[in-house]
């Protein structure tokens, strides 16, 4: 496969296919770019009947993905994750690729990037790794089908602590938390990962389609009365169009610690 991209290397080999994130100015931030190429990757790899894909960092990165681009946040009254935006298109890319989709993680995982980690259907990650999920920080309001992955892959009281604090959790929090599946040492970690995308290569790819297909309307069957949908879109349309989200991106960019007043 030709890589026709230049903020990701997209490769693939045997009907896996691997997909390394290439934006090491930025901490392999997430801006519409790169996203928008995560999200063609992934419809090439579908179009080639790849069975498994892998999502990863170059080899020994400090930091797997800085998360979102913070430069990129709306700051006009828009909602910053509408299911519009590259992050949300490309996280539903994930959900609905119909294989599975692995997370290779060595060095930080931060917002944004964190929920494309759980949102895979399953991460490998180094003793060094580690998840944050930010929003708190930074004053953003999360959107609910972001907090229904946390919910479903780390249960109600992990993902209240991991959304509340903000903070990265390490390698054998995220263990216990089910963010990853297995923590392999830095030398064996792709070996690991592909071995278990070899395992799954093998197997049915129309049972293995079908079966992911379930899990996603399974874990998705959540549904809300019309009521409900606007409560929660006039709760975070407060948020996005508040001072302290403002404050928040602000705050990052000039590199200062945010003064946020809850207004
Ligand atoms: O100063 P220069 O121009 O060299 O740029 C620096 C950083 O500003 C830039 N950078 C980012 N730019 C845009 N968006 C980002 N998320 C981002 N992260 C970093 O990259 C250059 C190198 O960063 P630097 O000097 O801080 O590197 P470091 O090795 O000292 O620290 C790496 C990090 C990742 C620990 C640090 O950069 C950091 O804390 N970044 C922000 C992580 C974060 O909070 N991400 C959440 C983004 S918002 C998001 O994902 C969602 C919308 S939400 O908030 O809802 O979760």
């Amino acid at each position: 496969m030709a890589n026709n991209y230049s903020l990701i290397i997209a490769e693939m080999k045997d009907n896996i296919g691997a997909i390394t994130f290439n934006n090491p100015l930025k901490s392999n931030a997430l801006c519409s770019d790169m996203l928008n190429e995560i999200t063609d990757a992934l419809s090439v790899f579908k179009s080639e009947k790849i069975r498994v894909a892998v999502i990863r960092a170059a080899k020994g990165v400090k930091v797997w993905s800085a998360g979102h681009d913070i430069d990129e946040l709306p700051l006009d009254g828009i909602d910053p994750l509408g299911r519009e935006k590259p992050l949300e298109k490309m996280l539903s890319a994930v959900q609905n690729f119909p294989a599975p989709v692995i997370a290779m993680v060595e060095g930080s995982v931060w917002g944004g990037a964190c929920d494309l980690a759980i949102t895979c259907d399953m991460a490998v990650g180094t003793p060094g790794c580690s998840f944050a999920i930010t929003p708190a920080k930074i004053g953003v309001p999360y959107n609910a089908s972001g907090i229904l992955h946390f919910i479903n892959r780390l249960g109600l009281s992990h993902a209240k602590e991991m959304f509340f604090t903000g903070a990265p959790v390490d390698a054998e929090t995220a263990l216990h938390f089910g963010i990853i599946n297995h923590i392999v040492d830095d030398i064996e970690i792709e070996l690991f990962t592909h071995s278990l995308a070899k395992k799954i290569a093998c197997n049915s790819p129309l049972s293995i389609e079908v079966i992911k297909e379930q899990f996603r309307i399974l874990t998705n069957a959540h549904p809300i009365t019309p009521n409900a949908f606007e409560h929660i879109e006039s709760l975070r349309r407060k948020v996005y169009c508040s001072e302290d989200y403002r404050e928040g991106i602000n705050s990052f960019k000039e590199k200062r610690k945010p003064v946020f007043k809850g207004k």
